[in-house]
């Protein structure tokens, strides 16, 4: 039976992944999920499998190399899935040092505790043993062309604190894989919506708001392009490359969903006004006069977009949700989570939003 050591498993995507697995393999495998609890970190994402005894939460830092040891020592880790790391951009801009603390720092400590357990001498590793390093589409920058794509060998670019740790903690991992044949993937997926996204990111801000008769801030023109991807597509991909992504290999995961942000603003302003019932008090507040242009992100990227043929070639892997569908789930997830959105967004959240759009 299987161990997966899941880092940030309290977060968005890590809560999908664990969901998924269990979904999937039930009491067929381990998932032992260290998280810190950050202001992102919500054990609620995991209300549904908590009593599992194939499951174990250890609130730690990745930073803390004693107690990842200690973990390495009373259990036998097959897979590592690094999901850990301070995730917003707006975030980074504003405090880098803490980016550069989880997301490269903590990394190395991960890297680290499992060569020092799964290497069985100077060129082997023990067999069956990965390290998956979740990284992101923007460690490759930014595309100017609308006719360009990322792939897998575009070179590194990146243009944000966050962004630059992610690019520095990809190097690491690729260091160890070359100077080691540390058994690992690197995997950059594009932007992620879906269930249990945390509500400083465009797609759950603007659904709040909106819910609320809030502005819906657009950063500049609006016509910054991202390629949209819904999370359990992402965690599906994840689990092909831990069973069958050739070691040492970046993988590319992206819907070919991509549309300009001022786009995405009105798809959920006309979704919202389609799936509320016509009582709902709601629905009254939700115009498209909501929609406020405001000043923009420094130094914002103009265009993602993810080659995914390499995914689809090697592992058959393809999006099965297009961004019109994904949209509409995810909605109707917010709208019968409310209490979700409602914890979160009465606490250290009311402080952030001042700040940021004040
Ligand atoms: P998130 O911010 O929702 O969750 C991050 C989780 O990591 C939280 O539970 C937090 O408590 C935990 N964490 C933070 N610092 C920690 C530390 N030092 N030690 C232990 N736990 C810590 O992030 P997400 O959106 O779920 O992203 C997950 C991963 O996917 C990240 O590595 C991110 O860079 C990457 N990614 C995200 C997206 C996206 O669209 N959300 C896209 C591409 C890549
Ligand atoms: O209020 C807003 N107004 C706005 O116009 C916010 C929060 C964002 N935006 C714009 C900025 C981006 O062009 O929307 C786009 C998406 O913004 P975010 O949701 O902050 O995502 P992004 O900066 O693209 O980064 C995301 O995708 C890649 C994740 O947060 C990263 O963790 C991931 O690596």
């Amino acid at each position: 039976m299987k161990t997966y050591l899941v880092t940030g498993g309290a977060g968005f995507i890590g809560s999908n992944f664990i969901q998924y697995m269990f979904e999937k393999y039930d009491n067929d495998i381990n998932i032992i999920n260290v998280d810190d609890l950050t202001y992102a970190g919500n054990l609620d994402n995991l209300n549904s499998i908590n009593d599992r005894e194939n499951y174990k939460f250890i609130k730690k830092n990745i930073c803390n190399a004693n107690k990842i040891r200690k973990i390495f020592l009373s259990n036998n880790v097959d897979y590592i899935v690094n999901f850990a790391a301070e995730s917003h951009v707006d975030r980074s801009i504003r405090n880098p040092e803490v980016f550069i603390r989880t997301n490269v720092m903590g990394t190395l400590v991960l890297l680290n505790i499992a060569k020092e357990f799964w290497q069985q001498d100077d060129d082997n590793f023990k067999k069956g043993k990965k390290f998956i390093q979740v990284s992101t589409d923007e460690v490759y920058g930014s595309l100017e062309d609308k006719h360009d794509y990322f792939y897998e060998n575009t070179p590194l670019d990146p243009h944000s604190p966050y962004s630059a740790s992610k690019a520095s903690a990809d190097l690491l991992v690729k260091s160890y894989i070359n100077t080691y044949k540390f058994p690992a993937n690197i995997t950059r997926c594009s932007n992620n919506y879906g269930p249990y996204q945390f509500p400083e990111k465009l797609i759950p801000l603007m659904i709040n708001n909106a819910l609320e008769g809030k502005k819906l801030p657009i950063y500049g023109d609006g016509k910054n392009i991202r390629d949209w991807l819904y999370v359990k597509d992402h965690v599906k991909a994840i689990d092909m490359i831990i069973n069958n992504g050739r070691l040492g290999e970046v993988y590319n995961i992206g819907g070919h969903n991509e549309k300009e942000n001022i786009e995405v603003a009105h798809i959920i302003l006309d979704t919202l006004l389609e799936l509320l019932d016509k009582e709902d008090n709601r629905k009254k507040h939700i115009k498209k006069n909501l929609i406020a242009y405001i000043k923009d992100r420094k130094g914002h990227d103009r265009r993602y977009a993810i080659c995914p043929n390499k995914i689809k070639k090697e592992l058959n892997w393809y999006p099965e949700t297009s961004f019109e569908e994904g949209i509409k789930l995810t909605i109707k997830w917010y709208l019968k989570n409310n209490q979700w959105m409602k914890k979160i967004t009465s606490g250290d959240y009311l402080n952030y939003y001042e700040e940021m759009y004040h």
